[in-house]
């Protein structure tokens, strides 16, 4: 039995419910986080001390970060389709995992606070200017690898771009200028076409 916790229009809950459906795995979800709250009591934090969604319980096991969630459920369900089938295969698409985290997020996280969740008045507008130009060099270098492969790890779709997806996702979304990357473009129209992004991951951003 899976449960997740999680809000719906969270970035990093819907990379596991993408995930989830890529998978074809049944399961629960508990709404939690922002105004459902559940994620600062005793009992959640007794799961997840960070107080953050997701988390997951499968079968017993406890598990918290969305990325280490993909590769969970990907090593379990998705050997040879989300989880890469050899060590390099899946270090080319686990790249990318990092990569979000290490870079891109921190650029996307300033722009889509201050532009969808922040009062107007209260935004920082130097921080966004700064955050948008740094978020499209970082799509640059997406769209680079995008010229030479039709998805982030490689020749198939993978959990490599399950982060990626939601990321693009918001950015073509956000009332920001964006520069034409015709790759990550045609990526993404790819990529919208599958049943499981379109049920999880193409809500309008709240
Ligand atoms: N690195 C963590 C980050 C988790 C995180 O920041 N979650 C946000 C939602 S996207 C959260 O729980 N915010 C507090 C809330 O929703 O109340 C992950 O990837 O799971």
């Amino acid at each position: 039995m899976l449960t997740i916790w999680g809000r719906k229009n969270s970035i990093n809950v819907q990379k596991v419910l993408w995930c989830c459906g890529e998978l074809g795995l049944k399961y629960e979800r508990i709404d939690a986080g922002m105004e459902h709250g559940v994620n600062n009591t005793p009992e959640y934090r007794a799961m997840n001390p960070n107080g953050l969604v997701p988390t997951i319980n499968y079968d017993g096991f406890i598990l918290w970060e969305s990325h280490a969630i993909l590769r969970y459920l990907s090593g379990i369900h998705g050997l040879g389709t989300l989880w890469p089938g050899t060590p390099r295969a899946f270090a080319e698409a686990d790249r990318w995992l990092e990569w979000y985290d290490t870079t891109l997020w921190l650029n996307l996280r300033p722009v889509f606070w201050n532009l969808v969740r922040i009062a107007p008045e209260k935004r920082d507008v130097a921080l966004v200017d700064e955050s948008i130009k740094r978020l499209a060099a970082n799509l640059v270098i997406a769209d680079a690898h995008l010229a030479k492969n039709r998805y982030f790890g490689g020749s198939q779709f993978t959990m490599g771009d399950i982060p990626l997806g939601v990321a693009a996702f918001r950015w073509f979304n956000l009332p920001i200028d964006r520069p034409a990357l015709k790759h990550l473009e045609r990526w993404f129209a790819r990529i919208s076409e599958r049943p499981a992004f379109k049920a999880h991951c193409a809500a309008p951003l709240t």
